[in-house]
């Protein structure tokens, strides 16, 4: 009953625009594990390691005196629900055929990657402290050549859903089950590429691979809305082809359905479109485009690990 109970609980917290398809997952869910529901236990140590990550992001951001912080907070429950419990990996075997893909396309926010990476075990955590220093294995922008548990190296927007296909039409040609996602950015959206991508994913009818909108709103130097408008995003997605969930991207509970609808789905790729806020946490970050390449001075970092402190 509980479980039933708080299954409906969550479909209505997504967009009533999802109920059509909300309603046939239901009946797989109902039909498939029995345990779909996530335990409060879990959604309280993931949301502590997000708290986490945040800070790291911060620090690190702070310490390099460059980096982008915004994006990254924006980003980092969906990442934290990724690396700490949905994805199929293994931080001491990076290299792993059978691991899941996650390919950070907007991969200026690798703040909070590396910050994921670091915890989960692939490096360890003081690697964090020499962001962005010559040498380092972490550049500015995402390296596979330099960062283990690295899968793609993105920065250059809108390429990284079209790698994310090569690697799911892999894993079909090799008879393998691991699945693949990919994180875009709202701005990233504007680019083109993005468009064939989604075009050809439905084409293969890709369902091993998950597209995640971090859509915040805000891209490098003002609103998306006002730069290049993306409204109605989620009817520009089921016109592509792709089975289109909204969630509220800083709801663990949400984030975690959201992850585990997406692997029932059956013939098409799943998008999420996770509405945010940029700068997530920090008070006199959120929504302020200022804070997207910039780090924060010795005091701001001060007043923002204050605000960073688990309250239950
Ligand atoms: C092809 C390309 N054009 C321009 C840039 C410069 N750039 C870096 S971040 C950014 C804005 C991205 O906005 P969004 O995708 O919304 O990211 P977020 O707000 O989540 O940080 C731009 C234009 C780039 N990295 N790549």
């Amino acid at each position: 009953m509980k479980t039933v109970l708080s299954l409906e609980l969550s479909l209505i917290n997504y967009s009533v625009k999802e109920l059509g398809d909300g309603a046939n997952l239901l009946m797989v869910r109902l039909g498939c594990k029995g345990e779909t529901f996530h335990s409060d236990e879990l959604v309280a140590r993931l949301r502590r390691i997000a708290l986490q990550l945040r800070r790291d992001v911060l620090k690190m951001t702070t310490k390099a005196g460059s980096g982008h912080p915004g994006g990254s907070l924006s980003a980092a429950d969906i990442i934290t629900a990724l690396y700490f419990h949905h994805l199929r990996h293994d931080p001491k075997n990076p290299n792993w055929e059978d691991r899941d893909r996650f390919i950070l396309s907007k991969g200026h926010s690798c703040p909070v990657l590396y910050a994921a990476l670091a915890r989960c075990g692939y490096f360890p955590v003081e690697e964090l402290w020499r962001l962005r220093k010559i040498g380092s294995m972490l550049q500015g922008h995402p390296d596979m050549l330099k960062t283990p548990g690295v899968e793609a190296s993105t920065g250059n927007l809108g390429q990284g859903l079209s790698i994310g296909i090569g690697m799911a039409l892999a894993a079909r040609l090799d008879g393998k089950d691991y699945r693949v996602y990919v994180m875009l950015g709202d701005g990233e959206l504007d680019e083109g590429q993005v468009w064939e991508a989604a075009m050809a994913a439905s084409h293969f009818r890709l369902n091993n691979i998950t597209a995640i909108v971090d859509y915040n709103g805000l891209q490098l130097d003002g609103f998306t809305e006002d730069i290049m408008s993306l409204e109605p995003l989620a009817e520009k997605w089921r016109a592509f082809g792709w089975h289109t969930i909204e969630i509220d991207g800083h709801n663990m509970r949400q984030i975690l359905d959201a992850l585990d609808m997406a692997v029932m789905v059956k013939c098409k790729p799943t998008v999420i479109i996770a509405h945010t806020v940029k700068g997530k946490g920090v008070s006199f970050m959120e929504n302020r485009v200022e804070f997207h390449g910039k780090a924060l001075t010795e005091e701001q970092l001060r007043k923002a690990l204050e605000e960073l402190r688990w309250e239950g």
